[in-house]
């Protein structure tokens, strides 16, 4: 320390200094958890409390609760964190009954690697983690309640979330209820035969296999050999929304297969819909929304039927006017129709070329088997992302089969290729090379005909084979569209869709129908560190769920927790999992009602977001032992209300990241227990807000290598040095590996919580990314040792406020700044509410003598939300006795906010007849309104009429009458 300093110090012992910050918030820290200052009480349960908190308004503030990683916290992430905490106390301030806590997502890849590295166990180093961040978060003063903390990995947390599992498995979407029911109804209707069974056998006759495997068909939770993205190089399968654009994964950028496993899915498909209707009414941030729209992907169009022999290939099309345009076919590599090609089983496929086949059809095979059978190896290797990229040249091969185009009566030949995807319509489509533009490039790559079937409105003639690119438009008129009983020419595309879906409807070969993107959620992974299913099989395979009493099913203790991985590009491996090393757990003899026997349990554990899935509810009633929730307790906190018709969080905050897999995952299990009877909110957040990012500027040598941040010398001319070397800086993500973290720790040592909350709030505007600057930190410091010296003599420790009216000026200052940050604070727009605090105390700082009690009160109560240690010690030194965190908010006097006013003379030929109190902005329009409307004058006046008005706005008006 300096002599300077040491020299202030004595001079001032009670200087507010990084010192004082760090006794008065370790005090009120200590404070606030001995006395549960933040303890919100639910209307009944083990968490009930006062009655007429219950009474008030609530408010379940809520953020997207981190996962505990072994790095510790950065100053980036905190930012969301404080924003919540600083609405939340502004929250308590008005009323509310607030509900603020946060839990950690616990499961996951990290601790599973880490322990595979170091032989430590993953619920070890989570723990550790978990310890290290609550210290982090605590230091920052946020004002959580610490009963309803919930950790993923806890035990009697995860029972239920196996207990949420086996109620999605035990039900099924009963489409006439528009709703999942449970699975029993619908074995009730196979039984009374109100629903036919597949083979139209009843149901008494179905051997438990059979039963089980229809049920399957229906169930939201289900088994399936689907194909599944396969990463050799992590060991495990992963979901559509965890593999890149470029068909890698997401985590560790390992090639990413496509391979049949068994699998368990969730059938949110059957969501879709609702999951799309139900966004309307959320208040979310319209990206968002429109990134969940895109990845349901909603098309409507129909279902055509193209006869083959005595097979049919259906297509899915939205271009069912451009029928008569279908001059060749595709099918997906994987379609069923081609499934047996290699081995000769069950295909359409013909022995031999037929007749007059086009060379470049072939691809050089000799037989039609072979073709299909090796375009088929090299589709597998290929992610459904690289096989849709538009710019890609086209490949594909012919399958020797002809389909009959059920309006043109044309044969048309069916090719397979790559473009097509199986997992999207029916994985065939007709295509229509003059209007769409794949099947354009195709054609022209293949030598297939073309049929101009919608008019060009570009100019260019109908001849397609004088054309550099299809002609793809909704705005234009069909032609050549005629033939036995049907005629599209001269409609409208849209007219013309519905005449043919009408049509096609009415000939039995086609009907309009809906498509969605979206596909079912592929919930097994091949880990160790997540959630074991509650499922067990019995000897003939069939999957029989553990009954509740049985929950939770714990994690068994493994040697080995490693997934086993393989040579990442060798697409032909199958994923082992660390469960199943484990014999004495897998192998169980249990009585699940019918005797014991012996069964095998699942392995495979859910994927890292079903912990986040739900934590909400279970936020609401942290320990109860008999429910996922009290129903009261929910509807309570989450249920609907007005303008929250689904009921749901009423803010939540976090990243734009989790735009489509946490938050459609969340929305589908609410959904599901909404149906189910289990809580009466039918979303889960009702609100969502996504803050920008902290982001730090990344400092790179001459070979591109990130060097420390913290040891780079900046020199005139915007140069940066490092040990001598010269390197660039570029603006980046905050984090370990770029060397350019910094620590709430430090950042709380150097100047205390309370500023690095003041900071983090002042950056910018809250939903906007901004870089960190450690340097511009003592800002916040300064207002705060302002605003301390405003209230504390610094030699004495006494308050220094006075008993006295504050002035006009100090009023109006005052009601302005309240005013503002009200605004500011129930509007999340934090930096303007500190700009006008700053503004306020800067006031006060200016008018040199001791500030009156009442303006100090109130500038306290008005930073109290921002900075709440300081704001209590300064409120306990001004002589209250509670806690500031459930003191009233101020409420300006409008009196003190409107503009200050000027007086206006008003004169009858020279004379002074009156004098007006108006705004200095009025306009010369109304200040001659105003003058001429003042009683005094209209008396002076007498009804005489006026020959002139002079207005010299805001200061004088001059009347001469008639
Ligand atoms: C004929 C046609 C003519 C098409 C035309 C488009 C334009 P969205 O809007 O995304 O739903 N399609 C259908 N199933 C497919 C699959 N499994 N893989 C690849 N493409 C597939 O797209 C629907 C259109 O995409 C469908 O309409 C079909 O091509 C193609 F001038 O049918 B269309």
């Amino acid at each position: 320390m300096s002599e300077t300093t040491n020299a202030a110090e004595v001079a001032a012992p009670h200087r507010y200094t990084a010192a004082l910050a760090a006794d008065i918030e370790a005090r009120w820290q200590d404070f606030w958890e001995a006395e549960g200052t933040y303890e919100a009480p639910n209307p009944k349960g083990d968490l009930a409390g006062d009655p007429t908190a219950v009474a008030r308004p609530k408010k379940f503030i809520m953020d997207m609760f981190p996962y505990p990683s072994g790095a510790g916290l950065h100053v980036g992430h905190p930012l969301g964190f404080i924003a919540t905490d600083v609405y939340a106390r502004y929250q308590r301030m008005t009323g509310h009954n607030v509900l603020h806590t946060l839990g950690f997502d616990a499961f996951g890849l990290p601790a599973e690697q880490y322990a595979v590295q170091t032989g430590t166990h993953p619920r070890v180093s989570t723990e550790a983690n978990i310890v290290n961040m609550r210290r982090q978060l605590r230091q920052l003063g946020l004002g959580h309640d610490p009963r309803r903390s919930i950790e993923t990995i806890d035990p009697a947390y995860y029972k239920w979330t196996q207990w949420i599992f086996l109620q999605i498995f035990n039900s099924w979407y009963d489409p006439e209820a528009d709703a999942a029911r449970p699975i029993d109804t619908l074995v009730a209707q196979f039984e009374a035969s109100t629903r036919p069974t597949p083979d139209g056998r009843p149901w008494a006759e179905l051997s438990p296999i059979e039963r089980a495997n229809v049920l399957g068909e229906y169930r939201l939770a289900y088994a399936s050999d689907a194909p599944v993205n396969w990463c050799p190089g992590l060991g495990t399968v992963l979901a559509n929304e965890e593999v890149t654009a470029d068909g890698r994964s997401e985590r560790g950028n390992y090639p990413v297969f496509k391979a049949k496993l068994r699998q368990w899915n969730m059938r949110i498909t059957a969501y879709a819909d609702r999951l799309l209707k139900d966004l309307d009414q959320l208040d979310w941030p319209e990206a968002i929304k429109l990134q969940q729209r895109n990845w349901i992907g909603r098309s409507e169009g129909a279902r055509v039927d193209f006869p083959v022999g005595d097979e049919k290939i259906t297509v899915f099309t939205t271009r069912q006017d451009t029928l008569f345009g279908a001059t060749y076919m595709v099918l997906a590599p994987e379609h069923p129709l081609i499934a047996g090609a290699d081995n000769g089983t069950g295909s359409i496929v013909p022995d031999a070329w037929p007749e007059g086949t086009h060379d470049v059809w072939t691809g050089g095979h000799a037989t039609p088997a072979e073709a299909v059978a090796a375009y088929r190896k090299q589709a597998a290797s290929k992610s459904d992302v690289e096989r849709q990229a538009e710019a890609k040249d086209k490949t594909g091969v012919f399958t020797g089969v002809y389909a009959t185009n059920p309006v043109s009566g044309e044969q048309v030949p069916v090719f397979i290729a790559d473009y097509v995807l199986m997992g999207y319509g029916t994985g065939a489509i007709m295509a229509v090379p003059a209007h769409d533009t794949r099947d354009f490039a195709f054609a022209r790559a293949f030598e297939l005909p073309m049929r101009c079937v919608v008019e060009p409105s570009d100019g260019r003639d109908t001849d397609p084979s004088t054309w550099d690119d299809a002609f793809a438009s909704y705005d234009a008129k069909i032609v050549n569209s005629s033939g036995g009983t049907i005629s599209l020419d001269g409609l409208g595309v849209t007219e013309a869709k519905a005449k043919i879906t009408e049509w096609l409807a009415a000939q039995g070969i086609g009907e309009g129908t809906v498509n969605f993107r979206l596909r079912d959620w592929l919930f097994s992974r091949q880990r160790y560190w997540g959630e074991p299913f509650p499922i067990v099989y019995d000897e003939d395979g069939v999957a029989h769920a553990l009954p509740e009493s049985m929950l939770p099913l714990e994690l068994p203790e493994v040697e080995d927790y490693s997934p086993r991985t393989f040579d990442a590009d060798d697409a032909d491996t199958q994923p082992e999992t660390p469960l199943s090393r484990n014999e004495d757990w897998v192998n169980v003899e249990l009585d699940l009602g019918d005797g014991v026997k012996r069964y095998r349990r699942e392995t495979n554990t859910m994927p890292n977001w079903a912990g986040s899935c739900w934590y909400e509810m279970r936020y609401l009633d942290p320990s109860n032992p008999d429910k996922l929730v009290d129903p009261d307790v929910e509807q309570y906190w989450m249920g609907p209300r007005e303008g929250q018709p689904h009921g749901g969080v009423d803010l939540y905050v976090g990243g734009a990241e989790h735009a489509v897999l946490h938050l459609l995952y969340a929305r589908f299990w609410s959904k599901v227990l909404f149906d189910l009877g289990h809580v009466s909110s039918a979303e889960p957040f009702h609100k969502l807000y996504n803050q920008g990012m902290i982001q730090a500027y990344v400092y790179r040598d001459a070979r591109g290598i990130a060097v420390p941040a913290a040891e780079v010398e900046e020199h005139e001319g915007g140069v940066f040095y490092y040990e001598g070397g010269k390197v660039s800086r570029l603006l980046g993500k905050m984090g370990k590996s770029l060397k350019n973290a910094v620590t709430p720790d430090e950042i709380c040592a150097e100047y205390g919580a309370d500023t690095l909350r003041l900071y983090e709030m002042a950056m910018g505007p809250l939903d906007v990314s901004r870089p960190w600057d450690t340097r511009a930190v003592v800002g916040q410091y300064r207002l705060l040792q302002r605003l301390w010296r405003n209230v504390v003599d610094e030699a004495s420790g006494e308050v220094t406020v006075v008993d006295t009216e504050p002035d006009e000026a100090a009023l109006r200052a005052l009601h302005k700044a309240i005013d503002g940050v009200t605004q500011d604070m129930a509007n999340l727009r934090f930096n303007t509410a500190i700009a006008k605090v700053t503004e306020l105390n800067n006031h006060l700082t200016k008018t040199g003598g001791p500030i009156p009690r009442t303006v100090a009160e109130q500038l306290v109560l008005l930073i109290a939300p921002l900075a709440p240690h300081i704001a209590e010690e300064l409120w306990r030194k001004l002589g209250h006795t509670g806690t500031v965190v459930h003191a009233d908010f101020p409420v300006a006097d409008p009196a003190y906010v409107v503009d200050e006013t000027v007086t206006c003379v008003v004169q009858i030929k020279g004379k002074v007849k009156a004098r007006l109190e108006v705004a200095p902005s009025i306009s010369e329009a109304d200040l001659e309104a105003t003058a001429l409307a003042e009683p005094a004058v209209v008396a002076a006046l007498n009804g005489a009429g006026i020959r002139k008005v002079i207005v010299r706005a805001p200061k004088l008006v001059n009347i001469v009458p008639a």
